[in-house]
């Protein structure tokens, strides 16, 4: 399997440096998706970027043949593959776009202090924001299927835990949306992509409750077309 992210040979200069050889071609693009899940945020990240890219449509059967494990080690969506890279994880996928297309805007540049601030929500999502939304799923939708995590160890946190835990993390985001719009330095992101993937989760399974500035700024992002484009299927049945 390949790493996730390999230089060609072709990407540097003779003495090793980076080079933009040709502009990136977007159709080369394919997105291993399931609707409802992780692999939205890529989706929408894709249709923020208005350009062509193939979306395989994947059911975890189909995960569980051996083929997909050069895909995904864990046999997961979204994955990622970009002619001859392979990369797995949602918010690196959209870290990786958001990079490779910098014309669309969608991160501020490398090493420029608002870089650091896109980083930092761009981690809180899955890292913080996420585990508590997880946990009060898996009280709410006991059978979803999750290789790794077992129904056993799903029980420690209860639903009200998970709520006040999620309530906890929220709150620095309803600061900072309390004054803007969007997270970093006002201006639509990446980062928002993939906070608005998990509070969009957050938002189904009930957790937002208070009309607070989180809530107005999901709605916000619920309403931009590249949203709604990404999440047609959300209804759609889903096979396991
Ligand atoms: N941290 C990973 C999580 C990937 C993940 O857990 N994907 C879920 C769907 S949201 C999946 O494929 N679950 C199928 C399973 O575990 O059987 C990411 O953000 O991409």
């Amino acid at each position: 399997m390949r790493s996730p992210l390999i230089l060609r040979r072709s990407d540097k200069d003779n003495n090793g440096s980076l080079i933009n050889k040709r502009p990136p071609i977007l159709q080369d693009m394919k997105l291993y998706y399931i609707a409802t899940t992780r692999a939205m945020r890529p989706r929408w990240l894709l249709e923020e970027m208005g350009s062509p890219y193939e979306l395989i449509h994947v059911t975890m059967a189909m995960t569980q043949q051996p083929e997909y494990c050069q895909l995904h080690p864990h046999r997961k969506v979204p994955v990622l593959v970009d002619d001859d890279v392979t990369i797995f994880e949602s918010a690196a996928i959209c870290a990786y776009l958001a990079d490779k297309y910098p014309e669309k805007g969608l991160a501020p540049l490398p090493l420029t202090p608002t870089r650091g601030y896109y980083y930092q929500w761009l981690f809180y999502a899955p890292l913080t924001l996420e585990p508590p939304v997880e946990q009060f799923m898996f009280q709410v939708l006991p059978n979803l299927p999750e290789k790794l995590l077992p129904l056993k160890q799903r029980t420690h946190v209860s639903q009200q835990e998970a709520q006040e835990w999620f309530d906890k993390v929220c709150a620095p985001l309803n600061e900072v949306l309390n004054h803007q719009d969007y997270l970093v330095e006002n201006r639509f992101s990446a980062a928002d992509v993939v906070t608005g993937g998990v509070l969009l989760w957050a938002l189904r399974l009930g957790m937002l409750k208070a009309d607070n500035p989180v809530k107005v700024y999901l709605t916000k992002l619920m309403a931009r077309p590249a949203f709604v484009k990404a999440d047609e299927d959300f209804y759609a049945k889903i096979e396991f």
